[in-house]
């Protein structure tokens, strides 16, 4: 029975059924009222739902003109991500967070070996050599998971009904893990809802995480 409930969730999912499905969006605002991009927003079925998995993919997070590009990657857990390097010069990518741990030195023009990201949790990205040089990879558990935009808006065309914890995590919030979290249920019909993040004054380098 658990195993039939789970192939309808599936399939449910696939086909965005518009009898299970609704439309929900998330629009973040600082305590000054300025739009917060960059957040990850993830949505947590408490349900059978909880039971899908975000399926691994392989992903890329490059260096160029000095910069991680793109800046911040959202990977499903068992994700390999490699770092090619498409500057002349070398970098030497590394990160000390929880979530993984793992350096690289990457010639100029090179290609880097696959770094496996098997725990959930954000790893903030370094280069031992260039300071300014940070990025973001979040390795979720969820199929939805969304980074706001430069409007601080996120928006999913469809997600079953149903009770969720909802997840915000920006690297200036004040809390524990830098996460708030929200218990919320939602209906058939389209909903929008409003946060205000309390973040930390902008530094000019990530911190440690
Ligand atoms: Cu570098």
């Amino acid at each position: 029975m658990k195993a039939l409930t789970l192939a309808f969730s599936v399939l449910a999912l696939l086909l965005s059924s518009p009898a299970f499905a609704q439309g929900f969006a998330v629009r973040l605002v600082d305590q000054s009222g300025e739009a917060v991009a960059r957040a990850l927003v993830t949505l947590h079925s408490k349900g059978d739902a909880a039971s899908v998995s975000a399926l691994s993919s392989d992903a890329h997070m490059s260096q160029r003109d000095l910069q991680f590009v793109p800046g911040t990657l959202v990977v499903p857990v068992g994700s390999s991500v490699s770092f090619p390097n498409e500057d002349d010069t070398g970098h030497h990518v590394y990160s000390f967070s929880d979530a993984k741990r793992f350096d690289l030195r990457i010639i100029p023009g090179g290609e880097s070996e696959s770094v496996m990201f098997d725990q959930v949790g954000t790893v903030a990205i370094g280069c031992n050599i260039h300071d300014a040089m940070v990025g973001f990879i979040h390795v979720v558990d969820t199929p939805w998971a969304l980074e706001s935009d430069d409007a601080g808006r996120v928006d999913w065309s469809s997600v079953p009904a149903g009770n969720y914890e909802l997840r915000i995590w920006h690297e200036r919030l004040r809390e524990r893990g830098q996460t708030l979290t929200f218990d919320i249920e939602l209906a058939d019909d389209r909903a929008e809802e409003t946060y205000e993040l309390n973040l930390r004054r902008a530094r000019r380098h990530g911190g440690r995480y």
